[in-house]
């Protein structure tokens, strides 16, 4: 089979975000743009060569394009086994687990995860190393680098390869297994959790409602909480995947899961509801009337960690993202074991996972997994809280108020402005941060500044640092605001605003947390000058 050497150009904005190459799909479509990028990753990972790739994608538009692609520069650039997932379907922690369970090198995933699809939505792609999870902050670097100063590279001529039956075909000397996408990752949620306990409390009259967004949890869904555990068919709604995510915005938290929202907060609505993201790594948890915050549930399932099969001895450590509320700490603190703070995006948790550090990960972008994967996962997610509201016979609402009462309550939001100018962005930035050195020390809202600063990261167990990772603004009473840039957005800027404080006063729980909130979103507006700056009046989605 002939090797083609194809001449091209570099394009600049290759740089990858806080979760890989994420662009418009008119910018992936332009001729070698995606080639390019594959080409510098086959560069920077020379085990590939001769080793085994995982491809799978979030089935959004142009995932079949760009995995006919792959497919052809995999086979010119050496590689020896590809495994694709049935019609190039694999959710982001599918993903991880098959790369883990069959030893691969790698993986490329092939989402934009929560963003838009469509021919005017959004693609991406991101690499996945051996272990499972992201590639760290040196390989998306190193593979930028290679990416600007690209001249050719390596495809073979073919037909498009049939995805849509499993087995095994030979394309040259490259082996092509085309595997069922379902079965390993559903095989993996069976090992962890007590399908018995959570099958008896469905069948026990219990009703849930799961929204997969027209994503590509479906078919995960359908098999693991329909077939596997005896859930109704009614108990899955948008299950079916489809190119374009029904036209909406696969993200699921108050606003964009709006409905499903509005059935748990009605009256006789079903005890508990959640819904996934367009790749299946994030996760939003509801209970009748009620939401549980992402950065409450790290901690609460953490606390409950006992009641899970695979949890059942104990766990390690904790690790959140900075901007994360700190009531995992508190859980930590009480169990004796260590807690992380490390910078937004899951690449950063990879080596505390690795060395076995931390047993659960959590973000407050609805995100939370633990050492069974080297990603977020969002039905294990949904799966954790199943299993502990069967093991404790409570409902949602019943097992986070015990917790508040037993831990206190860190009341948590975030505020984002999106798609901003992006120098009226760094303008803000710039301006938080210039004020600084005045804030040290300074009284405010009733307590002191203790921290003003923008937070570094040193990786405890490789020692790389990570810089410019959000400014802080933390008080002596524990509140905090913080501000960072978004890394995933694709056009302008998106200005996140996450606010904190906590409250053990048992008579101040039950608040409505944007006016338990208010100073402290007060203050971040005006030490932002975020609406004078961006000419916003309110942001565009709270969550
Ligand atoms: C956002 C979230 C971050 C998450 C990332 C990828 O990044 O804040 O916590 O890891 O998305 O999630 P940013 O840079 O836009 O704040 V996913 O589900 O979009 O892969
Ligand atoms: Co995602």
């Amino acid at each position: 089979m002939e090797i083609k050497t194809i001449t091209t150009q570099p394009f600049d904005d290759q740089r990858p975000g806080t979760s890989g190459l994420r662009k418009k799909v008119a910018q992936m479509q332009q001729p070698n743009y995606l080639e390019n990028y594959v080409q510098s990753i086959f560069e920077i990972l020379p085990e590939l060569v001769g080793g085994a790739l995982i491809v799978g994608g979030d089935g959004r538009f142009y995932n079949d394009i760009a995995i006919q692609t792959i497919v052809r520069m995999a086979a010119a650039n050496g590689v020896k086994r590809l495994m694709v997932g049935q019609n190039g379907i694999l959710s982001t922690p599918a993903a991880s687990a098959v790369i883990r369970k069959f030893e691969a090198e790698g993986g490329l995933i092939l989402s934009a995860s929560h963003n838009p699809a469509g021919p005017d939505g959004d693609f991406g792609i991101k690499f996945n190393g051996h272990h499972g999870g992201p590639a760290s902050e040196t390989i998306t670097e190193a593979i930028y680098k290679f990416s600007q100063s690209i001249s050719s590279y390596k495809i073979v001529e073919s037909h498009d390869i049939d995805l849509s039956t499993t087995g095994s075909q030979q394309l040259g000397e490259m082996e092509i297994i085309i595997f069922d996408p379902i079965t390993d990752y559903a095989d993996l949620m069976e090992s962890i959790f007590d399908f018995d306990a959570i099958k008896a409390w469905i069948t026990k009259g219990h009703s849930l409602r799961f929204d997969a967004m027209h994503a590509v949890t479906g078919p995960y869904a359908t098999e693991i909480l329909q077939k596997r555990l005896g859930a109704p068919a009614d108990a899955i709604i948008n299950g079916t995947p489809l190119s374009d995510f029904g036209g909406g915005h696969p993200d699921p938290n108050l606003v964009h899961a709006k409905v499903l929202v509005d059935e748990l907060y009605s009256d006789g609505g079903p005890d508990f509801g959640a819904a996934s993201d367009g790749d299946g790594d994030r996760n939003m948890i509801l209970g009748n009337h009620f939401f549980v915050t992402p950065s409450d549930s790290l901690a609460i399932i953490a606390a409950n960690a006992q009641l899970i099969p695979r949890y059942k001895s104990g766990i390690n450590g904790i690790a959140r993202s900075m901007p994360t509320s700190s009531a995992a700490d508190r859980v930590a603190e009480k169990l004796g074991i260590e807690m992380h703070e490390t910078p937004t995006g899951w690449k950063f948790f990879g080596n505390l996972l690795d060395a076995g550090r931390v047993t659960f990960c959590g973000e407050e972008s609805f995100g939370t997994s633990s050492d069974h994967v080297r990603e977020k996962d969002g039905i294990w997610a949904v799966l954790c809280w199943l299993n502990i509201i069967a093991a404790r016979n409570e409902s949602v609402a019943q097992i986070v108020e015990s917790h508040w009462q037993e831990y206190g309550r860190t009341y948590y939001t975030r505020h984002d402005y999106e798609e901003i100018d992006l120098e009226s962005a760094k303008g803000v930035m710039a301006h938080i941060e210039s004020q600084f050195e005045a804030l040290r020390g300074e009284a405010r809202l009733g307590s002191k500044v203790k921290t003003a600063d923008n937070f570094s990261y040193s990786d405890p167990v490789d020692g790389s640092q990570s810089h410019n990772q959000g400014l802080r603004i933390i008080l002596e009473n524990g509140s905090r605001v913080v501000f960072r840039l978004s890394g995933t957005g694709t056009v302008g800027a998106t200005l996140r605003i996450y606010i904190e404080k906590y409250e053990s006063r048992l008579e101040k729980l039950g608040e409505e947390t944007q006016i338990a909130l208010s100073e402290l979103i007060n203050f971040a507006e005006q030490i932002s000058e975020i609406k004078q700056r961006t000419g916003r009046d309110a942001p565009s989605v709270i969550t």
